[in-house]
């Protein structure tokens, strides 16, 4: 044990203009998430709860920017940010149960200790991925400034998280679109092992806000005081003044990296020096000094924490396990939505693919004043394929959003645009940039109504495929990147009326939706496009031509090469399927045909192996087998990158293999 004058002489406190109440409070604050972990950490050598992530030696971050934020401020904290949780007042019990996989914490038992966020609290958890929650603040503010709301965002990373590229996007955007969010950097001197030194070069990691045009701070992050009232003074400002401000904290992680990892790596006298300046301790020490609190009143709030905790845990032990029911897991992958269908107008123009999309955001635009459209080059150049040319005239810059070059940071404000009340349709250059921002999509969009029933009102429009000659990087059809992932929708029409139709149903739907674009549609194909709001709903497939002996599903550039095989081939008698939408997927419409026709082939754009045909394929045989007349074949594109060269495309692409594939077939 140290004495009180080293620590005293550790740490200087300025109590500015804070009252005797208000000192207590920061105080009361302090000592309760302490006082939990440390009976965490006997529970977790017990086996009672599962991994465990230390913040002691780090609470006065977490309580100090909490109790600057108003309760109606959203944060975002981390693995380490236990004070946030408590600052904000969460029932014990919920917490604990949390921890425990209990249905009385935040996410049925699907996910563990501080993945995690509530509404009512507004408080927004971390996935494991850590830098994906700083976009996300950047998506809440951008809600805030655009509805003229005065509030601030706060969010955490530790200096280890701030080496992701997420962290340099949501600072990007951050600082370009002037949001009022609290970037608060924990510097606590290593992640998981690997200390600051080999985490990065720059003096101070507050020197980054330089770089991002960015008012930036370093502060003491174990003072309460310091930190309390400094982010008391910069959140006002940010709520006058809006605009984006960097704080780290200067702090040190007393414990391992989670419990089971320890701190071998960590020099002892670094230790000692940070044990000097423990935040509680050392702010306690201050509190007796000035008699704002007694011995006996220091014993009372302990008492009053151990039986707040003890109450907690056994309300959190009493509760029963959670057990598995299939049809409750899978009925939480997405938001409820019911469709209710808007029928058409009478009225019809002839008008291109291209054109459909852009009729159907603007009418979705009319109709939704909560809808935001993001993307690179889409305000006054209307986006590269011209989609939402006008509308930043009509609608404004606020609504129609030129964004950096970032796809990840952009996907996660969508994300943060829907918890903070808003819809978002991002438009990605091309389909196969998706893949700058594969994260968000997959494992925060997808997963995060299953998780706490937070749902992501996110489309994101993907303009795909090949046969226009522009190489690997610009002709992916890549839908089967999202089929995979439980929690997205992918819609994927292949005529101007669906377009328009599914594009208005994709941003009703609460639900994160890919709605795939073929580019070589755009201007090629033409359809009589009904005036006004309509929708069609998802999951219900096209039987575009009907006959007895082949059954054809294909879907997006597919559709046309099997019509045009068709309309060259008159004596070929094929059902022809447009899937319109790949999840949800209307089997019905397929097995229906099949058990017609005994004959199956499925033609895709993408590349074979692992494809949507390869699924449809396996379904098929699983229900149709007794009915099937020969083998179930699948066409795609070879399995190699999309090659530039006119020869070199029109061989990777099925259309001559399609052609044979079914003549194979039919004489099967
Ligand atoms: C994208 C990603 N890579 C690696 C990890 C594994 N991981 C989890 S926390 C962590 C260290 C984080 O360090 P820091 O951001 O400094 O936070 P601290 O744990 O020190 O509070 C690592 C490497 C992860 N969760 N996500």
């Amino acid at each position: 044990m140290h004495s009180a004058t080293s620590r005293r002489e550790a740490m200087e406190f300025d109590t500015k203009h804070l009252t005797h109440e208000e000192l207590l409070l920061l105080y009361k604050n302090l000592v309760l998430p302490r006082m939990i972990e440390e009976k965490m950490l006997v529970l977790l050598r017990q086996g009672k709860i599962s991994k465990w992530f230390s913040g002691i030696g780090q609470e006065a971050i977490s309580v100090g920017v909490t109790m600057a934020l108003r309760k109606d401020e959203y944060i975002l904290p981390m693995h380490r940010n236990l004070g946030v949780f408590t600052s904000r007042n969460i029932p014990l019990h919920r917490l604990f149960s949390q921890w425990q996989g209990k249905a009385g914490g935040f996410t049925k038992g699907r996910d563990r200790s501080f993945h995690f966020g509530s509404q009512e609290f507004h408080l927004v958890g971390m996935i494991s991925h850590l830098g994906p929650q700083l976009g996300v603040a950047d998506g809440i503010a951008l809600a805030h400034k655009i509805r003229g709301e005065k509030k601030v965002t706060a969010v955490f990373t530790g200096e280890g998280g701030t080496s992701e590229g997420d962290f340099h996007e949501a600072l990007n955007i951050a600082s370009v679109w002037d949001l009022p969010v609290l970037f608060c950097i924990e510097n606590n001197g290593y992640g998981l092992s690997t200390p600051v030194s080999e985490q990065y070069r720059c003096d101070h990691l507050s020197d980054r806000g330089i770089g991002y045009g960015m008012e930036a701070h370093r502060i003491d992050g174990n003072n309460i005081l310091e930190v309390y009232l400094k982010i008391s003074e910069l959140t006002e400002s940010m709520r006058e003044n809006p605009r984006p401000v960097l704080v780290e904290f200067m702090t040190f992680r007393m414990r391992g990296h989670e419990e089971a990892s320890g701190t071998k790596y960590v020099p002892e006298d670094l230790l000692a020096l940070w044990e000097l300046r423990d935040p509680l301790a050392n702010y306690r020490d201050f509190l007796h000094r000035r008699g704002v609190l007694g011995e006996s009143e220091d014993m009372t709030i302990r008492r009053q924490i151990t039986a707040q905790i003890q109450q907690g845990l056994q309300t959190a032990f009493a509760e029963p396990s959670v057990t598995f029911h299939v049809e409750r897991e899978l009925a939480d992958v997405y938001k409820d939505f019911s469709f209710t269908a808007v029928p058409p107008e009478e009225h019809s123009r002839h008008i291109r693919f291209v054109d459909a999309v852009s009729d159907g955001l603007q009418h979705a635009m009319d109709r939704f004043d909560n809808l935001i459209v993001m993307g690179q080059d889409i305000a006054a150049y209307g986006g590269v394929f011209k989609v939402t040319e006008g509308f930043a005239i009509r609608y404004g810059t606020d609504r129609i959003r030129n964004t950096p070059i970032c796809e990840s940071g952009v996907i996660s404000a969508a994300m943060g645009l829907a918890i903070n009340n808003m819809k978002a349709v991002v438009e990605m250059q091309f389909s196969d940039f998706i893949s700058s921002g594969f994260n968000p999509v997959v494992n925060y969009l997808a997963k995060v109504h299953y998780r706490w029933g937070q749902h992501a009102d996110v489309v994101i429009r993907m303009p795909c495929g090949g046969g226009v000659g522009a190489g690997p990087f610009h002709s992916q059809t890549n839908e089967a990147w999202f089929t995979k992932t439980p929690g997205l929708k992918v819609v994927y029409p292949a005529f101007p009326y669906d377009a328009k139709g599914l594009l208005v149903t994709a941003i009703e739907d609460p639900n994160p939706v890919l709605f795939f674009e073929h580019k070589g549609l755009y201007r090629s194909v033409y359809g009589d496009v009904p005036e006004g709001y309509y929708n069609l709903p998802f999951g219900k497939a096209a039987l575009l031509s009907e006959g007895e002996d082949i059954t054809i599903i294909t879907y997006g550039m597919g559709v046309h090469w099997a019509l045009d095989l068709l309309g060259r081939e008159t004596e070929l008698s094929a059902d022809i399927i447009d899937l319109r939408t790949l999840q949800p997927l209307d089997t019905e419409t397929i097995f229906r045909s099949v058990r017609k026709t005994g004959k199956a082939i499925i033609l895709q754009e993408d590349t074979l192996f692992g494809g949507v045909a390869s699924d449809i394929s396996a379904l098929i045989t699983e229900h149709c087998f007794e009915y099937l007349d020969g083998p179930v074949q699948r066409v795609g594109s070879l399995d190699t990158p999309v090659p530039f060269a006119p020869d070199l495309e029109n061989g990777f692409l099925p259309v001559e293999r399609f052609k044979l594939a079914i003549h194979r077939l039919l004489a099967y």
